[in-house]
């Protein structure tokens, strides 16, 4: 079968935030990144700043208003900083533009090109879920350092000598309650992606975990798009604490793909970013002990992190979550170290649902 929509892999992870210049520097210090372009008043963007860190083949890019009354300005104040796109690199817009909106994605841009000296763009918007968007890029005829309008950037700070991670592995998106099928059926549709074997079902949902989940990717795994929704369970759900707080549907987690993770907790940690707990109780459970057998780590050292690991059929991962990494409890990352396993961590989705509901509880939103 001919692959409908055929994507290179994630272009950028835009987010909107209240003081790009901040932002900047602490995904710098924190996340090790390095600034690598930039778009401001000073070269002709009037209304907005735009800040791009690369790590890797993983680009952020941070974008504030510098005034009020702009679309940028309205967003933040009302869902406070967040993402506002998953950019996907795709080798042909206009085929990939024409097929989403014949599949019924509602169209923000249609196909555009923007030059200069470097070469040329081809760019296109569509809609996804709450205000987030999708962009469309295609770079393949550019080599300048991120799209025309920005100017190459110096390192805000000395960045590491290893960088901490390499790549965006999966982004998360939460949806309002009995909209999960709807929006896994929009990128069946409108990208042509497939459901990957790992969700939440019912059963799990109501005994423990509060939310339902499953994930779309494209046919060569490299996007990949787990969607989450509240559960009807005793407790709020995690889902319904991010909706509110957000204002809606938004992306709630962004995985980075490491191949150091000790080094990278170990290094995001003494920079200031804090991590959920784990009980020691988890390292010492022999069932779990039993079930991952032999990783590349001493179990000792991943407890002492708190780093979680999960084994299936066709290998096994590390992984970690930061928590929210703004004043709300909203969005939050994800380290990940992938030894084979293609999952998200299902035999740790318990001890991470039940980390999550101890931050719900603090925070008094339980
Ligand atoms: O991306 C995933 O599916 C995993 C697990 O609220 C997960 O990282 C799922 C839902 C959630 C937090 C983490
Ligand atoms: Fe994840």
């Amino acid at each position: 079968m001919s692959d409908v929509f055929p994507v290179k892999g994630m272009d950028a992870v835009v987010f909107a935030v209240g003081n790009a210049k901040q932002a900047a520097h602490y995904y710098s210090t924190a996340f090790g990144m390095r600034l690598v372009a930039y778009r401001g008043p000073e070269n002709g963007s009037r209304d907005e700043v735009a800040y791009v860190l690369a790590s890797g083949g993983a680009r952020f890019e941070l974008r504030s208003s510098v005034r009020p009354g702009t679309d940028m300005a309205r967003h933040v104040a009302e869902h406070g900083d967040g993402v506002i796109d998953l950019a996907i690199e795709v080798p042909d817009v206009e085929a990939a533009y024409e097929h989403a909106v014949a599949q019924g994605a509602r169209g923000l841009a249609a196909p555009y090109t923007m030059e200069d000296e470097d070469g040329k763009v081809v760019i296109a918007a569509i809609a996804t879920y709450g205000e987030t968007r999708h962009t469309l890029v295609d770079r393949s005829n550019y080599s300048g350092v991120y799209l025309p309008g920005y100017r190459a950037a110096e390192p805000i700070t000395q960045p590491p000598a290893k960088r901490f991670f390499q790549a965006v592995d999966h982004c998360v998106g939460n949806v309002e309650l009995g909209k999960m099928d709807e929006w896994v059926e929009f990128y069946k549709r409108v990208m042509g992606f497939t459901n990957m074997a790992e969700f939440v079902g019912d059963d799990i949902a109501t005994e423990y975990s509060a939310l339902m989940s499953k994930v779309v990717a494209d046919g060569t795994r490299k996007v990949k798009f787990p969607l989450n929704e509240p559960a009807i369970s005793r407790k709020k759900s995690q889902i319904d604490e991010y909706l509110e707080f957000y204002g809606g549907p938004g992306v709630q987690h962004i995985a980075l793909a490491t191949n150091d993770i000790l080094t990278t907790v170990d290094n995001m940690r003494a920079a200031g970013v804090d991590f959920l707990d784990t009980p020691d109780s988890y390292y010492d459970d022999p069932e779990l002990r039993a079930r991952i057998g032999k990783v590349r780590a001493p179990i000792e050292e991943l407890k002492k992190r708190k780093i979680l690991v999960d084994r299936d059929e066709d290998g096994y991962l590390l992984q970690i979550f930061t928590k929210p990494v703004q004043d709300r409890p909203t969005v939050f990352f994800e380290l990940i170290e992938r030894h084979g396993s293609l999952g998200f961590g299902k035999g740790n989705f318990k001890a991470l649902f039940e980390a999550i509901e101890r931050e719900q509880e603090r925070r008094g939103n339980l």
